[in-house]
């Protein structure tokens, strides 16, 4: 570790706590102007960092800037175990993480962006990634189960973005079948989850799942402005500890997987049972209903048949939204 990030470390466990260069340098083994040198570079790194006379050095609550440091200090349980990397930019999370697993990346690895300058979401859709605002993250999972338990990664992951953010922050976060969550009726967040596959071996090799939350991204493209929101624009909690939070929850969730306990609260923060919806099938938008969601993540919908009846189906992937009252999709 280079002394800026173990400088980097102390301060980020004594957040808004003065701390001396002669304290700095002594429990760091270091020179007093090696601590110098790392709080000038932290600080041209964007890194708020307050020196009072006599008193020392004190990283501000407000400093709200991505890093290992800050995040490994709130990991908890098997989230601790794992590598952790935290960039400045890349082009998506996803295709370093692809990239990555090329090269025989671990199981466990969680790579993170500040700023993404190609954002995916769904269907070869964009993510909007701007700097310093939001959290980008993707979490590589080599699956030791079975293909029905690596299809549920998409739900864990949804379960654990509500735990984290619940954790952190007083908000109650709903789901929106399959992947978004939504605060006050806004988007906050968009999972994306990717898998490789080994046809020789016919298994899944690894899985990416991609997680976008806008936390404090104010001002939204014109196309978007309308349906996404940000989590918290006043709360000086910073990103690092809830990017921890949503780690710990999914790793949580992930050790008992195969129990399915968690898609209990997947159902009970769903915004879409009981309710009206419309299914996009082939292009055109057909009404159902949404009745539940089964073991497997799948939704499980009330849908006229071609005969005029009303049968039952279950969807595993899609596209879907509320219904209006005259019967259009919102
Ligand atoms: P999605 O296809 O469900 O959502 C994308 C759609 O949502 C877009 O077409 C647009 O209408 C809207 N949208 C775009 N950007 C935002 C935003 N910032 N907030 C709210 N709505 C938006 C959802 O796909 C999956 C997104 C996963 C993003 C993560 S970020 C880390 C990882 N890396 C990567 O490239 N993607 C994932």
């Amino acid at each position: 570790m280079s002394v800026k990030a173990e400088v980097l470390a102390i301060l980020e466990a004594n957040r808004e706590k003065s701390i001396s260069g002669e304290e700095l340098a002594s429990r760091l083994q270091v020179s007093r102007t090696s601590i110098w040198k790392a709080i000038k570079a932290l600080r041209e790194e964007g890194y708020e960092i307050e020196a009072a006379n006599n008193r020392g050095y004190c990283l501000c609550q407000t400093s709200d800037i991505l890093n290992e440091e800050g995040i490994r200090l709130h990991l908890e349980g098997l989230a601790a175990d794992y590598p952790l990397e935290v960039h400045k930019v890349l082009d998506s999370t996803n295709t370093e993480c692809k990239r990555r697993v090329i090269e025989g990346a671990p199981h466990g690895l969680t790579i993170l962006a500040e700023e993404q300058t190609a954002g995916r979401g769904r269907l070869g859709r964009d993510f909007y990634s701007p700097a310093k605002t939001g959290i980008y993250m993707s979490i590589l999972v080599h699956p030791s189960m079975d293909g029905s338990d690596a299809m549920l990664l998409t739900t864990a992951a949804s379960v654990a973005v509500c735990r984290g953010l619940t954790k952190v922050l007083p908000v109650e976060p709903q789901i929106k079948w399959v992947n978004d969550i939504y605060l006050n009726g806004k988007k906050v967040c968009g999972i994306l989850t990717e898998a490789i596959s080994n046809f020789e071996m016919g298994k899944i090799d690894a899985v990416i799942v991609g997680i976008g939350i806008n936390y404090r991204t104010e001002e939204f493209p014109e196309d978007i402005k309308d349906r996404a929101g940000a989590v918290e624009t006043t709360s000086a909690i910073p990103r690092n500890q809830l990017v921890a939070a949503v780690l710990n929850a999914f790793w949580e969730i992930y050790e008992h997987i195969g129990d399915r306990e968690f898609i209990k609260e997947y159902r009970r923060r769903s915004m879409v049972l009981g309710k009206d919806i419309c299914i996009l099938e082939k292009g055109q938008w057909k009404e159902a209903k949404a009745v539940d969601v089964n073991d497997d993540g799948g939704l499980v919908i009330q849908i006229e048949n071609p005969d005029g009846s009303i049968g039952q189906r279950v969807l595993q992937t899609g596209e879907i939204t509320l219904r209006l009252k005259n019967g259009q999709p919102e």
